[in-house]
């Protein structure tokens, strides 16, 4: 029999797998459903080693729950709306759909080979008109459900090329691929009332039991709860209409540290002021400038202009505190307007600090209370400055600092921030707010390849959603992108249709939705594909919800939060069964697969070996094909392997070892042969040459290989470092589990070894456990001892061998198969009742208990697991250990302890 032959045999299997529709999910109400999804992939192009990672997790997921009996749903599809498709489109001159689809049907042809149970007849891609059809007409629902709502809102505006870009699309301030500053604009956008559901979505995080506890948080953060005081201030001689300025703040009880109120340059005040005020306007539109993000204020300079307005302090009617205009004021969180404590505020306190610098401010700074750890400093920002006038006095009784309205007792924290809330509710200074952080999801994109929005503008009715009948609103197919802006907008006709209310011209909406409204619901549509509503009450409500999600953290926060408020809405206007608020029963966040980093430093510059010497190097990086004598941890020895050709052709006597030997022996400085850097672990990535592709292992190795060596090693929480050994490694592996194969075959089967069934039924056991709980790393270490078990194994191996078959079918389903196969295995592998471990095979039948004589452990005898006392003892004085210890002597006493010691005394 020849070597086991992957390439051959895995093309076999996925043929018979594919004619018994194995993997084709059908609704059945008299069997149990299992849900398994990855986060479905967004067609670059290439599967990464990455996405072969995940998807043999939720394959191994699916062929175990198929084998115990599930009814299983393991759809796949793609995420296919997007910029790099337009970015294609503009650099290759192919329209975006030609694009993706024929990355969609290259990344199908790279699954295909590694065997998963995908069901393909239930796939779809977000850009396929009959999907985003649906996702026109949940909009319609959800629009007339008062789900959504359009308003004015400041957006970063890339003014080369005209459009909207997301907070991670500005990188320091510049548009990510135009390179032009970014402006804000406010602009009309369509939003999602997802903060409606804040507190709903932060109490149900509680349920999500078998959700990774720092998602769990993240959501959270996200959201961001948090209990405060509104109040206003009075304005003194204030412009009309500005009497009171509102502000919002989570520190009630800094209140008698304020030094200043600070307002955004967005609000309407800083906009009623700049009217008559040209330097505040120009200082406005500088702060404009800046994106929108949190994160792009946070980090800007803190900047600030005195509108020469005073507030009245709210506790204290003597008390003047000056207004000014601040770019770290945000005009959609609270009230766009705050009061500053330089003293226990780090922003404040920067602020402070940068206005004393740049304008001569003299702001005070006023602690309210003591820092926990009694030094200034430390734990605020405190830091005393000559020149500051402080307010305060120390009370000596309680060391803390003394104001006059009661709550100051209390240390800092949220007993204080209670205690002056309650106490300025009394006394008529504003109320008690929650607040999240929440924002409304504003979904409007000014892009081609993405939803259209299902709306029009008329002239007579205003807003009008498109009537369902006339879904999909198509996206024109003949656009061009030879202008910058939107290329919806530009055709010569799409836009131009009737209104479905009065019958006149109107104008299409020519924004699309964010791409993350495609992925919100995706996993609802897998359980009906093809349904001419956006699902199917009858298949939601049996196969939803998802019992277990896979996917990168990186959409821990976004997509799941998006996914959760989806659920709700398509709840609330009838689309899933109560049942599936919360759509993922369990997720898991996977690691990354890693790989070294090959770099050397070569030279730039002159030839002449003098010029050689003294010119400059760079850094640059190698594939790992080129490189070779990787030895873990020994770098000194890993090299070019054009550079070991090098040696060898100029001392022919060496061998590759030798030549290697004589490079080792170099200066790391020889500027011709520079030793190769590794550095470990380390994201793939294209640019530091370190990826591998999954086609090539699939080339070298098979399916099974590559999918082995993505389960074992690390816990999948965890990353993975690819190596090449490791793939070698498991390879072998599988080829040894072969070569038992055939020996069963060529040697006659007779007898039973009992070890071997016992070990039979532990693997079962542990293998099973392993699957379960997620720790499929210690399934295959499992499975790696039971072959050692099976190699040594005497008596009839085949049952065992089929056992080992059935367990290694989730990791490595071809071999699997031929190994059923071969052992005489009723029909398939993939379709055969998990086994089960009988639980009287996996007690031990024996254990050893140690001897201690005088209180040291001397010796140990194996009993079997039921002996009674008397027969221990006896065994106890016949050990010839113990003889030897006793010389004859009758031990004072001798007590056994059941199960666990023997003492002897003597
Ligand atoms: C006084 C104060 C004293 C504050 C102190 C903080 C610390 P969180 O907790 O994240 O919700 N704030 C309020 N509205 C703001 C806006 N539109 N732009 C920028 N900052 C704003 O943040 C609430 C705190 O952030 C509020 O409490 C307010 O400053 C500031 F020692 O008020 B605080
Ligand atoms: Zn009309």
């Amino acid at each position: 029999m020849a070597r086991y032959n992957a390439r051959v045999a895995e093309p076999k299997w996925q043929k018979v797998w594919d004619k018994a529709g194995l993997f084709k999910a059908e609704r059945d109400d008299s069997r149990a459903k299992y849900y398994v999804l990855e986060m479905f992939p967004y067609p670059s192009g290439r599967i990464h080693i990455g996405h072969t990672r995940n998807y043999t997790m939720g394959d191994v997921v699916a062929r175990y729950k198929l084998a115990c009996g599930f009814n299983v749903l393991h759809p796949m599809g793609f995420d296919a709306f997007g910029m790099p498709a337009e970015n294609a489109a503009l650099e290759k001159g192919v329209h975006p759909g030609t694009w993706t689809y024929q990355n969609i049907a290259d990344m199908k042809a790279q699954l295909r080979p590694l065997g998963y149970t995908h069901d393909w007849s239930r796939s779809f891609a977000t850009c396929d008109p009959e999907y985003y059809g649906q996702q026109q007409a949940l909009f319609i629902d959800m629009l007339a459900a008062g789900l959504i709502y359009r308003k004015n809102a400041m957006v970063n505006w890339d003014p080369v090329d005209m459009t909207v870009l997301a907070n991670e699309q500005v990188i320091d301030g510049k548009g990510w691929r135009s390179g032009a500053v970014v402006e804000r604009r406010e602009l009309t956008q369509w939003f999602f009332r997802i903060s409606d559901y804040s507190e709903e979505l932060l109490a149900a995080i509680d349920g999500l039991k078998d959700w990774p506890e720092k998602v769990r948080i993240m959501q959270a953060n996200w959201i961001g709860k948090s209990r405060g005081l509104q109040f206003s201030f009075a304005v003194k001689d204030a412009p009309k209409g500005f009497e009171a300025l509102e502000v919002y703040t989570t520190r009630p009880d800094t209140l008698m540290g304020a030094s200043f109120a600070a307002i955004s340059p967005d609000h309407p005040l800083a906009k009623e002021l700049e009217r008559s005020n040209p330097a505040l306007a120009a200082f406005n539109a500088e702060c404009r400038r800046v994106g929108t993000s949190e994160e792009a204020l946070e980090t800007a300079e803190k900047r600030g202009f005195d509108t020469g307005l005073k507030v009245i302090h709210p506790l204290d009617p003597n008390w003047e505190l000056p207004v000014w205009v601040a770019n770290f004021v945000l005009m959609d969180y609270g009230t766009g307007a705050i009061f500053g404590v330089p003293a226990h505020d780090q922003r404040d306190f920067d602020f402070v600090h940068f206005m004393a610098q740049k304008n001569g401010a003299s702001l005070e700074i006023i602690p309210v209370f003591e820092p926990p750890a009694g030094e200034w400093g430390q734990d605020t920002a405190y830091t005393p400055m000559k020149s500051e006038k402080v307010r305060y006095s120390r009370n000596t009784a309680t060391g803390r600092f003394q104001t006059n309205f009661g709550w100051d007792e209390l240390s800092t924290g949220d007993e204080a921030v209670a205690a002056a809330i309650t106490y300025c509710e009394a006394n008529g200074i504003g109320k008690g707010v929650t607040k999240y952080r929440l924002r409304d999801w504003g979904i409007s994109r000014q892009r081609y390849w993405g939803c259209p929005i299902p709306v029009v503008h008329c002239p007579d009715c205003g807003v009008v959603p498109e009537s369902k009948a006339s879904l999909p609103i198509r996206l024109p197919d003949d656009v061009t992108f030879d202008r910058p802006g939107n290329p919806l907008d530009h055709h010569p006709t799409w836009a131009a249709t009737t209104c479905p209310n009065c019958g006149k011209p109107a104008r299409r909406e020519t924004d699309t939705m964010d791409t993350f409204v495609d992925s919100s619901w995706y996993f609802a549509r897998f359980t009906a594909p093809r349904a001419k509503t956006p699902t199917d009450m009858a298949e939601a409500s049996y196969w939803m919800n998802v019992d277990q999600y896979i996917g990168g953290v990186e959409h821990a926060i976004l997509h799941l939060l998006y996914s959760r408020f989806f659920a709700r809405a398509m709840m609330k206007t009838g689309h899933l069964p109560v049942s599936a608020i919360e759509p993922f029963n369990a997720l898991f966040t996977q690691g990354m697969v890693t790989h070294e980093i090959y770099t050397s430093f070569r030279p730039i510059g002159g030839e002449s070996p003098e010029q050689r010497a003294r010119s400059l190097r760079r850094q640059v990086y190698h594939l790992p094909e080129e490189v070779e004598g990787l030895l873990p941890g020994s770098q000194a020895r890993t090299f070019l392997k054009a550079d070991v050709d090098k040696v060898m052709a100029l001392h022919p006597q060496l061998d590759r070892e030798g030549a290697r030997d004589v490079l080792a022996r170099q200066h790391p400085d020889n500027i011709d042969f520079p030793p190769v850097y590794v550095t470990p672990t380390a994201k793939m990535s294209k640019s530091k040459k370190n990826v591998v592709d999954p086609d090539d292992i699939i080339e070298q190795y098979g399916a099974d290989t590559a999918r082995w060596f993505v389960m074992s090693d690390s816990p999948p929480e965890r990353d993975v470092e690819w190596t090449a050994s490791g793939a070698d490694g498991a390879w072998k592996h599988l080829q040894r589990v072969w070569r038992i194969v055939e020996e069963v075959l060529e040697t006659p089967q007779t007898g039973e070894d009992a070890d071997l069934t016992r070990a039979t039924h532990r693997a079962i056991a542990d293998v099973t456990a392993g699957i379960e709980g997620f720790a499929f790393n210690k399934a295959v270490a499992k499975l790696y001892e039971f072959t050692n078990t099976l190699a040594r194994a005497k008596g009839d191996r085949r049952a065992a061998m089929r056992i080992m078959a059935q367990l290694m079918q989730p990791m490595t389903p071809h071999l699997a198969e031929e190994i059923w196969a071969a052992m005489g295995g009723e029909g398939l592998v993939s379709a055969a009742k998990w086994p089960v471990a009988d639980p009287a095979m996996l007690m031990d039948s024996s254990i050893i208990l140690p001897i201690q004589i005088n209180g040291k452990r001397r010796s140990e005898i194996s009993v079997p697991v039921e002996i009674d006392n008397k027969s221990v003892e006896e065994l106890v004085l016949a050990d010839p250990t113990v003889q030897r210890i006793l010389a004859g002597q009758v031990p004072k006493k001798l007590i056994v302890v059941p199960g666990r010691i023997v003492n002897v005394v003597i």
